[in-house]
């Protein structure tokens, strides 16, 4: 039984849950979580008193719009392809005024411009990459993307044995002494429809707005 699932802002879990029995108390509660030094307060807080009763109105027995009889396939595994590139990016910031980054290994970390003239990132359709992305702020960011999935298949260089497919990922924050934290996630560009131009930035809204946030380019 898992108890405790771990969201990034911008991230969602669908999970079951058992109900307690009558005259059990029970809680679902977001956990405290340190966002580091210079991250935002994320205290204990309570999303849901469970109040097991028989007065309620009788739960149906089918969810509403779900086909009966239909499981969903389990998702395809990306860990078995190979990789044609391996790109690496990072989280930095800074202050006064507050700016936040996210850079292209090798490139100058530069908040981003609504009215780029060119993508950070271009990526042939039909690839499988791996990106590895490392946070060197004190304060943790949660990596983004849109149009795609992702597998983790490693955290701070060690297997992750992952199968889920994500598209977004928490990044802690980095102490200031030990490896900055990273994650290496298996991108999949295989898709015909994932054509075009879009955006990947980091899920605390705050710091997408000032800065942190990328073009990536797909070609046929
Ligand atoms: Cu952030």
């Amino acid at each position: 039984m898992v108890m405790h699932v771990l969201i990034p802002p911008g991230g969602r879990a669908e999970f079951l849950i058992t109900i307690p029995p009558q005259n059990q108390f029970a809680q679902l509660i977001a956990q405290k979580y340190d966002t580091g030094p210079a991250g935002e307060s994320t205290p204990y807080r309570v999303i849901a008193n469970l109040d097991a009763s028989d007065r309620g109105p009788l739960a149906s027995s089918t969810m509403p719009g779900v086909p009966v009889g239909i499981a969903a396939p389990p998702p395809a595994t990306l860990a078995g392809l190979k990789p044609a590139h391996l790109r690496k990016l990072y989280f930095s910031e800074s202050a006064n005024p507050a700016i936040y980054y996210i850079t292209l290994e090798g490139h100058m970390p530069k908040a981003f411009d609504m009215r780029f003239k060119r993508p950070n990132v271009t990526v042939k359709q039909g690839a499988v990459e791996d990106w590895v992305i490392e946070n060197r702020a004190n304060e943790a960011h949660a990596f983004h993307i849109h149009q795609l999935h992702f597998q983790v298949m490693e955290r701070d260089g060690r297997p992750a044995n992952d199968p889920s497919l994500r598209d977004t990922i928490d990044l802690p924050f980095w102490d200031g002494k030990a490896a900055y934290p990273s994650v290496k996630l298996r991108m999949d560009f295989r898709s015909p429809d994932i054509i075009g131009t879009f955006l990947y930035h980091c899920h605390i809204l705050e710091h997408e707005d000032a800065g942190m946030m990328g073009i990536i380019r797909v070609v046929k």
